[in-house]
């Protein structure tokens, strides 16, 4: 018996898979066809296809042509797969000649003609609307945004809001947008989604008038200072139906979801204290160390280190103590938050002027989990016993600079895929916005002094 074996996503199943797997069947008696899994196909830079992967195993199967189905979750897969099944010929689409030549030393590889003009992009390209997407604001963070969307199918940056003008116009030249305006009104009525990467006290705002304008909006953290604010926005989007999410980044990065899973598995036992810290030192001048009513490094990195500890503990904390270490004009150099809980405690560190290790603990009955700096991207983590020699490490996928995960939840939400949007949901995002307000709280009554002298002037 002569088997067969062959690959692919097979997204939105379409003729061109149909033929491939016909003429894969026709090489043989035994057809095996191996279907990626998410993780997989993020891990080989496919963040955006759309069918879970049980609808493509399903599809594959209602072909009637694959004797067997298995799933592809890793590199390395195929020569494992090759020998396990004692397969004979290895056969994929001729958009890959060459690649898999490597195979010749296990069996033998059959590339065959591919379908022309169809493909699962073209297919999502017609399937949904592109989103034009608007970028508010042209400092520090909106580049990354440019270079990253560029991996994400289905988003096209339209516009740019600067009321800086010179800022916007400099943005437009270099990243070639199409248009760039100081009116935001304007700018809302060209964009279908917007993105704000402006500076944190102009977030709450900017999103409440893109939302009233009808359009999507993936925000910066933090959406809004206060709990209030906070829902209040949730609600809107929510009554408009629209998309609005916050844009901690980690949330959205398949290692950090990964990491939850494992610690929320029972691996580690119960969880009783997460310790997230995560400092970068910032230049004197530079707004994190400079604006007192907004920079310090509780706003610029709080959603990072409160995020595992939300999403672990949860919000109904019974006790919740906040400390900094401030420099001139009472900003934070450094902050640590301790969080009391029923069953067990939290503690997240930040700093912009105070360096101390970057570094995820979460605690168990059992066993820890370890991620160390730069743990908010999660490209490695490890889960530790009692025994030192025991250690389990992970290294899940990382592409590029992760924003792209992000971007790419946001579109798959303006498609009306993951509605219920586990990475960071609206309750999660509020929990953190109530912490924020706690800490503004606190930090304006003690810049009381200098805000009275700032009134003054
Ligand atoms: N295909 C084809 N004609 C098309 C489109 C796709 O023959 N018009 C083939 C591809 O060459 C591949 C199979 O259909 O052999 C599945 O395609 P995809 O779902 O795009 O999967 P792919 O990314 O090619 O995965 O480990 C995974 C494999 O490396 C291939």
């Amino acid at each position: 018996m002569k088997k067969v074996i062959t690959y692919g996503t097979f997204d939105l199943f379409h003729q061109g898979h149909y033929n491939l797997l016909k003429r894969a069947k026709e090489l043989g008696d035994y057809l095996i066809v191996g279907v990626t899994t998410e993780h997989f196909d993020e891990a080989r830079g496919k963040v955006n296809v759309i069918d879970s992967v049980l609808e493509r195993v399903d599809n594959v199967r209602k072909t009637g042509l694959a004797d067997e189905i298995i799933i592809e979750d890793h590199n390395g897969q195929k020569i494992e797969d090759i020998q396990k099944y004692g397969i004979d010929i290895f056969t994929v689409g001729s958009d890959w000649i060459g690649t898999f030549d490597y195979l010749n030393n296990f069996c033998k590889v059959v590339y065959l003609e591919r379908t022309p003009d169809i493909s699962s992009t073209m297919l999502r390209k017609s399937r949904f609307k592109i989103v034009n997407m608007g970028i508010v604001g042209t400092g520090r963070i909106a580049p990354r945004f440019v270079s990253e969307a560029k991996y994400v199918s289905g988003i096209n940056i339209t516009c740019a809001y600067n009321p800086q003008r010179e800022s916007g116009k400099r943005f437009q030249r270099k990243y070639d947008i199409e248009c760039e305006t100081g009116e935001y009104e304007e700018f809302l009525n060209k964009v279908d989604a917007v993105y704000i990467a402006s500076t944190n006290e102009t977030h709450y705002d900017y999103v409440k008038r893109a939302l009233l304008a009808g359009k999507h909006v993936l925000s910066e953290k933090p959406v809004a200072f206060t709990k209030e604010e906070t829902i209040e926005l949730y609600l809107l989007a929510k009554e408009k139906k629209l998309v609005l999410i916050e844009g901690v980044k980690t949330a959205y990065c398949p290692g950090f979801q990964q990491l939850i899973n494992v610690a929320r598995s029972g691996k580690i036992g119960e969880i009783c204290d997460v310790e997230a810290c995560f400092s970068r030192l910032a230049a004197l001048e530079s707004r994190e160390r400079s604006d007192e009513k907004f920079g310090g490094s509780f706003l610029e990195f709080g959603g990072y280190s409160l995020l595992p500890i939300i999403k672990l503990m949860g919000s109904d904390y019974k006790e919740i103590r906040i400390d900094s270490v401030h420099g001139e004009k009472g900003i934070d150099l450094y902050t640590k938050i301790q969080l009391l809980y029923e069953q067990g405690m939290a503690t997240a560190k930040m700093g912009v002027g105070v360096k101390s290790e970057g570094q995820l603990v979460i605690a168990g009955t059992k066993g820890y989990i370890l991620a160390q700096s730069p743990w908010w991207l999660t490209k490695k983590f490890e889960v530790r016993y009692e025994d030192p020699n025991k250690v389990e490490t992970y290294e899940p996928s990382f592409q590029g600079d992760g924003l792209r995960y992000e971007i790419s939840e946001f579109v798959s939400k303006i498609n009306g895929y993951g509605k219920n949007g586990y990475k960071l949901t609206a309750e999660e995002s509020i929990a953190m916005a109530e912490i924020t307000e706690l800490f503004m709280k606190k930090r304006n009554e003690e810049q009381t002094g200098y805000y009275n002298q700032v009134d003054k002037e």
